[in-house]
């Protein structure tokens, strides 16, 4: 076996490697940014060594620095956990060549899946059908009119090195064809850094459920149960449950044997994820995640196989410590991604800032993954997943009665989250029925009456320019019974009490509405305000533009996503005071408009 691994990764999935290597008695190491430097993930580990930086590129994806730490701290094995160098054949390869051991795949079948036109012929070399498409690079748009009139439309343009839905181009009919395989391509170039597109038919309501699959080094390879990650909104999956509901039994058969062969197509071996469309009764293979998913925990709470352990021995040249008949899948488990997110009127609004309160469910059946505890800080730097909730029922209802439960005892202040848009998630009828489709958040569910933390300001808080009001809970008691009474009070702005906070910290005591329209009775002023902390990437305008109310007129990235800052009001830029590349607080101005 292994006995030291280092976790070249941080939050929530280091904890979780973390802790499985310590009930196998094998060590850790863990590497930290500059802003990680207190993390959850560094005090849990065994030994914990600095990689500089603040960015991912500069810390977390700085291979050298990760090689050294290899060499210093003397690890025998890496465990990439998602993102990051997961699916990084590059530094598979370095730190094989360092005589260390990469627990994921062998980096030949990540390549073969990275491209997703090879990775449709490595299923059908399985014979698995692929939606129906075409396994080569799309040339021109008179090939997307053809294959649109004899399949129907309409058509799906994707990249080929994209995935996860990025620079997929939906065609409704001839006349868009050309249009659409310029901008996809143009799309794919600048995201992935290759143009190559090819077809595919676009399946219009399909549910998205993905096959878990290990295997060994010995030619072992199980699958060991679907996940359902329907619920989603722009590709970011909210929900994910196992089994799926109303899956027959011998489709998941049937999926689970796919499954296994497409990663015997490829040779695969550790934990991969094969993904599928599911409509009308069929399956079609959509990729191959070549990693351990974000997900993987509903899988574990029906089988009772750690899967992170498992990853570890089969890494270690062991075989597979069970066999596909020895598993057993058992009533139900529900996972909710708890986001740095203000899901307020359903913008899911990147939230990044310190966590100042945190009350963590429990209770009966129920799990929490978590990277963060309070105090700690989510940077505008990584990504927004704070933690998972995770419950176990015999059926999909006690499952998902329970998560409701274990709802009501999350607290978290400081930072807003998606908590709020679960409960109305939960709660709705189609997900009760287990009817809801890939594009059922977008497009069926209405959150309007959703506020997330930051939503806790009053929604009063005044077009008019009356000050915000906050909601306080107070505890009175009358005759001796309890009674909780919310109070609306002035939001008064809270003094920061440590010199030298940063920028972060201590302006999210004063929640601001996540709108950008709302950002006080400054906005008639022409002041542009970012709506929260972040990194400008592009400035889209010059002083002297001439702008129209609710035209873009900057990028700002937080948590990995692009948001565009709209002018709130019609007139000429007067003044700009931000650069591409320059960090800003959440409702800092950026930008005058004049009359
Ligand atoms: C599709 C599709 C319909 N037809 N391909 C988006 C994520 C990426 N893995 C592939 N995606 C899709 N591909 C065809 N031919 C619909 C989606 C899709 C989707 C898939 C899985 C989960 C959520 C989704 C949300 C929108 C679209």
């Amino acid at each position: 076996m292994l006995t030291k691994i280092l976790i070249a990764n941080r939050g929530e999935i280091a904890v979780r490697v973390i802790r499985t290597c310590r009930e196998l008695g094998i060590a850790t190491v863990a590497v930290y940014s500059d802003l990680d430097r207190d993390a959850l993930h560094v005090r849990l580990a065994d030994e914990a060594y600095s990689l500089g930086g603040q960015t991912a590129a500069e810390s977390y994806l700085n291979t050298e620095a990760i090689l050294d730490v290899i060499r210093r701290s003397g690890a025998d094995g890496v465990h990439p956990g998602y993102g990051f160098f997961s699916e990084n054949t590059d530094f598979a390869r370095a730190i094989a060549a360092e005589g260390v051991t990469f627990i994921g795949p062998p980096p030949e079948a990540i390549e073969v899946m990275g491209d997703k036109i090879s990775s449709r012929v490595a299923a059908s070399k399985g014979n698995v059908s692929g939606v129906p498409g075409r396994n080569d690079v799309l040339q021109s748009a008179d090939e997307v009119i053809a294959f649109g009139n004899e399949v129907g439309w309409p058509v799906a343009i994707k990249a080929a090195y994209g995935g996860g839905g990025r620079g997929m181009r939906v065609v409704k009919s001839a006349e868009e064809a050309a249009a659409a395989l310029e901008s996809a391509q143009n799309e794919a170039l600048k995201g992935f850094g290759r143009s190559e597109c090819y077809l595919e038919k676009y399946l219009t309501w399909p549910r998205h459920v993905e096959m878990q699959v290990i295997g060994d080094t010995h030619g072992n390879v199980v699958w060991v149960g679907e996940r359902d990650c329907s619920a989603q909104r722009r590709h970011q999956k909210l929900v994910e449950e196992s089994p799926a509901p109303n899956f027959p039994d011998e489709i998941r058969q049937a999926m689970g044997d796919a499954a296994v062969r497409v990663a015997k197509a490829c040779g695969y071996y550790n934990a991969g994820t094969v993904e599928f469309l599911y409509q009308d009764g069929e399956f079609f293979f959509l990729e191959m995640n070549t990693r351990l998913q974000v997900e993987h925990p509903v899988t574990e709470a029906i089988t009772g196989i750690d899967l992170v352990a498992e990853q570890i021995r089969v890494a270690s040249g062991e075989p597979l410590s069970f066999t596909q008949d020895d598993i057993v899948r058992r009533g139900h488990a529900i996972e909710l991604r708890i986001n740095a997110e203000d899901p307020a009127g359903g913008r899911f609004l990147p939230s990044p800032g310190k966590i100042t309160k945190l009350q963590v469910p429990n209770g009966p059946f129920t799990r929490f993954d978590l990277g963060y505890e309070a105090g700690d800080e989510v940077s505008q730097f990584y990504d927004n997943l704070v933690g998972k909730l995770i419950t176990w029922g015999r059926d999909r209802e006690e499952a998902r009665l329970r998560m409701l439960r274990a709802l009501t005892e999350l607290e978290i202040e400081g930072i807003a989250t998606t908590a709020a848009a679960h409960e109305a998630i939960l709660s709705h009828p189609d997900f009760i029925a287990g009817e809801h489709s890939t594009k059922w958040v977008e497009e069926r569910l209405d959150l309007s009456g959703v506020g997330g933390a930051a939503g806790a300001v009053a929604a009063a808080s005044a077009e008019d320019g009356a000050p915000a009001k906050v909601r306080k809970d107070v505890a009175v008691e009358v005759n001796g019974k309890k009674f909780n009474v919310a109070l609306w009070v002035d939001d008064q702005p809270v003094v920061a009490v440590a010199a030298g906070g940063g920028a972060g910290g201590a302006t999210r005591a004063r929640p601001r509405p996540a709108s950008a329209a709302a950002s006080g009775g400054a906005a008639g002023a022409g002041h542009v305000t970012v709506p929260m902390q972040g990194t400008i990437v592009k400035v889209l305008v010059a002083v002297g533009d001439t702008v129209e109310v609710g035209q873009a007129v900057a990028v700002l990235e937080a948590m990995k996503m692009e948001n565009q800052i709209q002018a709130e009001k019609s007139g000429t830029v007067t003044d700009i005071k931000v650069e591409a590349g320059q960090a800003v607080g959440s409702g800092d101005v950026i930008m005058e408009i004049g009359d």
